[in-house]
């Protein structure tokens, strides 16, 4: 990994995209995932890079979906892995939920690389290196689940999600929920809950905050994040940017 120093103003961007990078070259991120964490990272610079108050709201309401579920399920792809292996293994360790590894660009090796690194951290009793089922309405590869997770869940936590997917699954019933950066996509919008933050930040206030039951209106809580970001782009407009 590229030694970055703790000095230089953008250190924390730079650590994240290492993990990332490391991520490709030991066969857990795929190449696209790269490309994903880009436009993320645009969504993030125009919330400020810090959780704002409506992501701070959906992330207490994730934790009382996951809390009260039946059978709660975090899947987990390539760039999921990379950054947070660990709050993720503990925030199922929290929830009790399962975890299944569920690619977008599956290969077997990465699938089992993925699930070796969550087993490094704790991870036990990992889902998805042999479906036995499949979500309706996806191709092959991609609709490829297990039975006991995914398939029959009733809670779906579904990070970094290919909208395609989130659908599919909103489809078969389950209450779906997301961390998308982009208020904008596909999966933030069809998600019945969508957490606007960055997952590094996201997963770990999950470590921490106290559920939220209750009626959560997914449109509403996307609507303020759109106005914080105008309201925030505005402000920054009329003081004018500072020189760096
Ligand atoms: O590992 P695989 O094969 O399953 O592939 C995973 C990726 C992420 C490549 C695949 O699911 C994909 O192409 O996703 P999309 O359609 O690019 O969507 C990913 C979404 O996650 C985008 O809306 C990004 O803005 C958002 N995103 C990227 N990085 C972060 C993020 N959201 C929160 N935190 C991030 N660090």
């Amino acid at each position: 990994m590229t030694e970055i120093p703790k000095t230089h103003p953008r250190y924390e961007s730079l650590r994240v995209r290492e993990l990332l990078v490391e991520g490709v070259e030991y066969g857990i991120t795929s190449k696209a995932g790269l490309i994903a964490h880009g436009r993320g990272e645009a969504f993030d610079y125009l919330i400020g890079e810090k959780t704002i108050e409506p992501a701070r709201l959906a992330e207490r309401a994730a934790l009382a979906a996951l809390f009260s579920a039946r059978n709660p399920v975090i899947s987990v792809n390539g760039n999921v892995v990379a950054l947070v292996p660990e709050e993720t293994v503990k925030l199922a360790e929290r929830s009790d939920a399962k975890i299944e590894v569920n690619l977008f660009h599956r290969t077997e090796e990465r699938m089992h690389r993925i699930s070796s690194r969550l087993e490094e951290y704790g991870g036990e009793n990992i889902l998805g290196l042999q479906p036995d089922a499949e979500i309706p309405g996806l191709d092959h590869a991609r609709g490829l689940c297990s039975e006991e997770g995914i398939y029959s869940s009733d809670v779906v936590l579904v990070p970094l999600e290919d909208g395609d997917r989130a659908q599919a699954l909103s489809k078969m019933g389950k209450t779906v929920v997301t961390v998308d950066l982009n208020p904008l996509s596909r999966t933030s919008r069809t998600a019945d809950i969508t957490i606007v933050d960055n997952i590094t930040r996201a997963f770990s206030n999950m470590r921490e905050l106290e559920p939220l039951g209750g009626s959560f209106d997914n449109d509403k809580n996307l609507s303020k994040v759109l106005d914080f970001m105008s309201n925030r782009l505005s402000e920054l407009s009329e003081k004018g940017l500072q020189k760096r």
